[in-house]
């Protein structure tokens, strides 16, 4: 409906090298966005380069898994997507689970991270943590997709 449409909100996920470098759990991961209702606007393969991943990270500069972090995060392909769902951005956060995989195993085992992560750093998924940094990393991602003429347009598309 009208209504319904209007509530569709975008986030950003990405399927991390880890994941990626087994095509099962890179299927398996995908399955699971369309299991969970999520209408993928746009999806690419990319690899990034260190300044790349020093760039999308430099919040956590400090921080002492930084630099395998970064390593990690340019060490192979990865899959992004723009992902449009009501409450998109919560909803793909419960998905992925704890950051922390022994946290994720303990508390929610059914979430991707607790299934199909490897460590705290490889740990199969990112995701948006809010509307502002959606727009911001759907920008770093996809810097030619024009988030305003979707939503624009997502009204007459869903009604
Ligand atoms: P993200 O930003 O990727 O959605 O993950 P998050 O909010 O759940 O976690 P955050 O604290 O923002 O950390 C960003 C990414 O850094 C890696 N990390 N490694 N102890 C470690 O080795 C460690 N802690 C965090 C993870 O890949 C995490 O997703
Ligand atoms: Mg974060």
């Amino acid at each position: 409906s009208f209504r319904g449409a209007r509530a569709l909100q975008l986030t950003l996920a990405v399927i991390k090298p880890d994941a990626v470098a087994h095509p099962l759990i890179l299927e398996a991961l995908h399955q699971q966005i369309l299991e969970n209702r999520f209408i993928i606007v746009q999806s690419k393969d990319l690899v990034w380069k260190r300044k790349d991943s020093e760039k999308f990270y430099a919040e956590h500069s400090g921080r002492f898994f930084y630099q395998r972090l970064v390593e990690f995060m340019s060490s192979g392909p990865m899959r992004a997507y723009i992902l449009a769902r009501k409450d998109a951005v919560s909803y793909w956060r419960e998905l992925m689970g704890p950051t922390k995989v022994y946290r994720a195993r303990h508390v929610a085992p059914g979430t991707l991270r607790a299934q199909y992560g490897l460590t705290d750093t490889r740990n199969t998924t990112h995701g948006s943590d809010s509307i502002e940094s959606a727009m911001r990393e759907i920008a770093f991602f996809f810097p030619e997709f024009q988030a305003h003429e979707w939503i624009e347009r997502e009204e007459p598309f869903f009604r």
